[in-house]
């Protein structure tokens, strides 16, 4: 039925290095001499990359993406940000500013606390939450320019209290070269910006080239390439995710305007590719979102790209009832629920999947996409069933700090010397036996 059909939509949309499609074949046949899968590719560059550094780097720029990058005009510099800055629209600049303000405030609020408890017998635990110092951003500019990635990656990170961020966009006009994406990196106070994309971008900020001193992670979205290489530099550097397209799923009834369920999942797939599925158990709603959705794609701009997401990795479902919805919306763990029927808030405690849920109809995720306050950097792909969205929190590392005394020490020596003498480590025994106050007879 429907749960299997979801499942199979779903899989077409998953992150696979060991597809080949015949244009990546003639690619790598023509860039490496022999046809390779995305993930082969990825590996090649990325471990080019950390042998030689920067020249990799901009041979790879040239052979993948056609542009002539040299080590003077990798980095955005200092001047051309703030003249990028300088001749952007006032109104991005404020409204920049204003969203700025709005995801800071949340994500500070969210931002956990060093916990400390004291020990009755004498000491106390601590964990500690401290920011990374130096972070990598990826922005994507192959279908469209993302300043709103900027703000949903960089200000969760100045929240978290990240010193340093470094962006990487590929050279595109919707990358580094797009004037809104580098005055909205200026008015967020980033300053390091470069020109490089895919995997030789995530090579480079992990393993550090000349003139780009390496990342402790890196975070944001990107295609199957800069996906896979964040998979591989894992473990040297931490990352986020590994991000698949976009996807939304929208539970409506017919207290829902077709019109809006329409727009929400034509905005999703026009992210191109993008998923879009529609679980409702109102035939009525059904056949009307069917006739909105052809009737918006007739006026909107995007509209060929949107279609084809549409039919590719879109899906129009009729559940029997809400448990129907709430078990397939769990089920897809998708990146985006939205709940758009009047009785939305109460199907809330019922969904245990989803990487951030949109409540009633006046919550599109247009709205968090741009505005609202958690980042709209969240897991794809049903990765929600484990991993969570990104936030200030993804910035910070823990660690605990032991304290006791004498006292507190003895309160555990006994439990301590017993597991000792069990795993026959006498030493970690003699240790604490030694550190015991003198027998009083
Ligand atoms: N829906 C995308 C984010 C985005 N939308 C950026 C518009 N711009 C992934 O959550
Ligand atoms: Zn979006």
């Amino acid at each position: 039925g429907a749960a299997a059909e979801l499942t199979a939509l779903r899989n077409k949309l998953s992150v696979d290095g060991d597809m080949v499609s015949e244009a990546g074949r003639q690619k790598t046949l023509e860039v490496f001499g022999e046809p390779l899968t995305p993930a082969q590719t990825v590996a090649r560059i990325c471990s080019e990359v950390r042998e030689q550094g920067l020249s990799a780097v901009l041979d790879y720029t040239r052979k993948l993406d056609g542009k002539e990058i040299t080590a003077d005009t990798l980095r955005v510099s200092p001047e051309e940000l703030a003249a990028a800055h300088a001749f952007a629209d006032p109104k991005l600049l404020e409204t920049i500013h204003s969203i700025r303000q709005g995801i800071l405030s949340f994500q500070l609020a969210i931002l956990h606390q060093d916990t400390r408890i004291d020990l009755e017998e004498g000491g106390y635990l601590r964990q500690r939450y401290l920011p990374l110092k130096r972070v990598g951003i990826c922005v994507p500019g192959g279908a469209a320019a993302y300043p709103s990635t900027v703000l949903m990656t960089a200000v969760p990170a100045q929240a978290a209290g990240v010193e340093e961020l470094v962006v990487v966009a590929p050279p595109t006009p919707f990358g580094s070269y797009n004037n809104d994406l580098l005055a909205t990196c200026h008015e967020l106070g980033i300053r390091e910006v470069y020109r490089v994309g895919g995997a030789q971008a995530v090579a480079a900020m992990a393993y550090g080239v000349e003139g780009l001193p390496p990342v402790d992670k890196i975070v944001g979205p990107g295609n199957l390439f800069v996906a896979l290489a964040k998979k591989h530099v894992y473990g040297t550097v931490d990352i986020d995710s590994i991000a698949g397209p976009s996807e939304v799923v929208v539970i409506a009834d017919d207290t829902t305007p077709a019109e809006y369920v329409a727009l929400d999942l034509i905005a999703q797939a026009e992210h191109a590719p993008g998923s879009s599925i529609l679980l409702t158990w109102s035939e009525k709603l059904l056949d009307e979102v069917q006739d909105a959705i052809a009737r918006q794609l007739g006026r909107l701009e995007r509209s060929e790209l949107a279609s084809q997401s549409l039919a590719e990795f879109g899906a129009l479902v009729l559940v029997r009832d809400r448990d129907e919805a709430i078990e397939l919306a769990n089920l897809l763990a998708t990146e985006h629920l939205h709940i758009a029927c009047d009785d939305a808030e109460e199907m809330v405690g019922a969904i245990r999947y989803a990487g951030a849920i949109f409540v009633g109809p006046y919550s599109p995720v247009a709205l968090g996409d741009y505005a609202a306050g958690p980042s709209h950097v969240l897991p794809t792909g049903a990765t929600a069933r484990f991993a969570s969205g990104l936030s200030s929190n993804s910035f910070l590392r823990s660690g605990s700090v032991i304290y006791f005394d004498q006292a507190g020490l003895e309160s555990l020596a006994e439990e301590v010397l017993f597991m000792a003498n069990l795993e026959g480590l006498t030493a970690h025994g003699a240790g604490v036996a030694i550190r015991r106050p003198p027998e009083l007879d």
